[in-house]
């Protein structure tokens, strides 16, 4: 499963723009499916030499013309929001429209807050247990909102998240930032785009700062001149791959890698995920029988130049269903039937 990314800001902020650069140009009625740039990957392939070699991906989602309305449901959706904010042209002022915009999902978290506060207070005061931890929580969230603020600032803990998500809250999403600068500021952006980075910080939200009109320029040039740009302007990574880093970490997602002769793969799967549950991205048959996993680093295998090196040397580590799987990890699921 691909991770879901919507963009999403204030109008005219350049959001059409940056979807254009993320997929080349090549995305459909606001549709596109994109590959995460991972030099592990590159590395993986180029010793394994695979017959296939298959980046991990997302789906980028444009924000469709429509209503406000229709603008929070569209953000819905996703699985990580990057929210862009106009820090070129004339008087850019990106903080109050981004609060702008936020409003109105903070305003769509409320209604859908105060709903089900309605049906759980009245269950709550029937003496119901599970409806009084859930009118807590939801009261909790209520205030915070009312005061005009996201729910991801409120720090809720798992128990009270996992009360809250019962309502899909909108700003409760991991989002990202991206400041949509002046050419001419680059790579710093100026004033304006300090201004995103700052509430970026004050929302422990990653921000970045690009110019989506250079990047859908770039992303036209091959390689070598896009390269020679890009240094130009003194920005050493492209947007894609900045942007994706900030998904991941916003998203609380890691990167496991498969690399076997067929096929060199990058899987995205959730921090912390234990290895049958990290194996299941791979095939949902794998949790139920996964029986270990053989674990290396990208680092070992590319010295190796296979798993199997690595096996008969007894150099892979072999763990089981408690395993936590990390970043960068190269795994080999051994499962039964
Ligand atoms: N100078 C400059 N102009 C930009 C940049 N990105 C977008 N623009 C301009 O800003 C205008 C709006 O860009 P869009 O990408 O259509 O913005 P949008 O957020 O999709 O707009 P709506 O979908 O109408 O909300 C266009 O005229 C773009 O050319 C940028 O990085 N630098
Ligand atoms: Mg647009």
């Amino acid at each position: 499963m691909p991770v879901n990314v919507a963009i999403v800001g204030p109008a005219g902020v350049g959001k059409t723009t940056l979807f254009n650069a993320l997929t080349k140009g090549r995305g459909a009625d606001g549709v596109g499916m994109v590959d995460v740039p991972d030099e592990r990957l590159e590395r993986l392939a180029a010793a394994v030499k695979p017959k296939k070699t298959t980046p991990a991906q997302v789906r980028v989602e444009d924000t469709p013309p429509g209503s406000r309305a229709q603008r929070v449901a569209f953000a819905r959706q996703a699985d990580v929001l990057v929210k862009v904010a106009r820090c070129f042209g004339v008087d850019p002022e990106p903080v109050s429209e981004l609060d702008e915009f936020t409003l109105d999902l903070v305003l769509a978290d409320l209604a859908s807050i105060e709903r089900r506060l309605d049906v759980v207070a009245k269950e709550a005061r029937a003496g119901k247990k599970d409806a009084q931890l859930e009118t807590e929580a939801l009261t909790a969230a209520k205030a915070h909102l009312d005061a005009g603020r996201s729910l991801r600032t409120l720090n809720p803990d798992a128990e009270q998240k996992a009360l809250l998500l019962g309502v899909f809250p909108v700003t409760l999403k991991p989002a990202v930032y991206v400041a949509n600068a002046a050419e001419d500021l680059l790579p710093g952006g100026g004033d304006p785009a300090a201004k995103v980075t700052r509430l970026g910080a004050s929302e422990s939200t990653p921000a970045i700062v690009l110019s989506a009109r250079l990047e859908a320029e770039l992303a036209e040039l091959d390689p070598t001149e896009e390269a020679e740009m890009r240094h130009g302007y003194g920005i050493d990574e492209s947007g894609l791959g900045r942007i994706a880093r900030a998904v991941w970490g916003s998203g609380g997602l890691i990167t496991y890698f498969t690399a076997g002769e067929p096929e060199v793969r990058a899987w995205p799967c959730e921090r912390d995920a234990l290895a049958p549950q990290a194996a299941a991205k791979i095939h949902t048959d794998f949790e139920k029988h996964f029986i270990r996993a053989e674990v290396t680093s990208v680092d070992e295998l590319v010295a190796a130049g296979s798993m199997e090196a690595l096996r008969s040397a007894g150099k892979l580590r072999v763990e089981g269903r408690d395993y936590r799987v990390q970043d960068g990890d190269v795994v080999f699921f051994r499962v039964g039937r």
